[in-house]
């Protein structure tokens, strides 16, 4: 009869895991300009977005079918809850992605995105 010497894999978990902070106190994105995933005739007059509680933006990309989207307007790190630019020209067709970043009061950087379509 063979007996197990093996010692059992007693593997303890010696860390505790760190649970990220409170979502409770961050910034969300409240709404857009144009809508998330909405499709707009045309090239959109301004791009814009709400949040629900101040932040401050560091910055504010667009991208779409032909690379980076210049735009009007520069984020300028001042605590809001509202930005908007508008393209520096006519956006062609197809599908457009902007990307936030900014740092919640606290100081804990915060991004979101939202997507549109211009046809
Ligand atoms: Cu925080």
């Amino acid at each position: 009869m063979t007996r197990s010497t093996g010692a059992l894999p007693t593997v303890i978990a010696a860390f505790m895991l760190m649970l990220p902070p409170s979502l409770m106190a961050h910034v969300q994105q409240e709404r857009s300009e144009p809508e998330h995933e909405s499709t707009v005739d045309g090239s959109p007059e301004r791009i814009a977005v709400w949040f629900d509680q101040d932040l401050r933006l560091v910055s504010f990309e667009v991208s779409g079918p032909d690379g980076p989207v210049a735009l009007r307007r520069r984020p300028e790190r001042t605590l809001t809850r509202h930005f908007e630019t508008a393209p520096s020209s006519t956006l062609a067709p197809g599908e457009y992605t902007v990307q936030w970043r900014g740092l919640a009061e606290d100081g804990h950087v915060m991004l979101d995105e939202f997507r549109f379509s211009v046809r």
